[in-house]
C-alpha cells in the first residue's frame, strides 16, 4: 500500500514537471505598436516588433480585431523596381530572436474598418500563433510620413 502511495506521489511529480516543462508562461514580447493612418476607404498597415523571450520558436499565423473585418498578415517585397505585397500563411520569430513588422517588410494589413480614426487613437489587434497562444496588443495610428511634400500647410 505504501508502495502505491510512493508511486503515486512519483508520477504526480512527473506530471508537474512535464506540465511546468511544456507550458511555460508565454514570454513573446509585442512593443511599439502603430497603424500608418490611411484614408477611410483603404486598408492601414499594423506595425510592431517580437521579442521572443521564450524559450520555444513561435509562429505568426494569423491576426483579427474588433475595428476590421479583415485583417491578414502580408509582407512587402520588390520584384524589378516595382513595390508589392503578398500574403503571408506564417512567420517563424525563433527562440531567443527579433521580428520587426516595418515599413517595407512584415506588417498586418488592417482592412474593412468599422469606425472612423484620428491621429493618436489606438486599436486593438489579437495576434495568433501556431502553438495556440493568442497575444492582444494596441497599434497607435500615426500620420502617413512622407508620401507628398505639401508645403501649403506650412
Ligand atoms: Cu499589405
Amino acid at each position: 500500500m505504501k508502495k502505491a502511495v510512493f508511486s503515486f506521489l512519483a508520477l504526480l511529480l512527473a506530471v508537474i514537471t512535464l506540465y511546468g516543462f511544456y507550458f511555460k508562461p508565454n514570454t513573446m514580447m509585442i512593443h511599439h505598436g502603430w497603424a500608418r493612418s490611411a484614408p477611410p476607404n483603404s486598408p492601414m498597415a499594423g506595425y510592431f516588433e517580437l521579442h521572443n523571450h521564450s524559450d520555444q520558436d513561435y509562429h505568426l499565423v494569423g491576426a483579427s480585431s474588433d475595428d476590421f473585418a479583415t485583417v491578414m498578415v502580408h509582407r512587402s517585397y520588390e520584384e524589378s523596381g516595382v513595390a508589392k505585397m503578398s500574403h503571408v500563411d506564417e512567420v517563424a520569430i525563433q527562440q531567443g530572436e527579433n521580428l520587426d513588422f516595418a515599413p517595407g517588410g512584415f506588417h498586418l494589413m488592417l482592412m474593412k474598418r468599422n469606425r472612423d480614426f484620428e491621429i493618436g487613437d489606438k486599436t486593438s489587434v489579437v495576434l495568433r500563433f501556431k502553438n495556440g497562444s493568442e497575444m492582444h496588443t494596441d497599434l497607435e495610428v500615426k500620420a502617413m510620413d512622407g508620401k507628398k511634400h505639401n508645403h501649403s500647410d506650412h
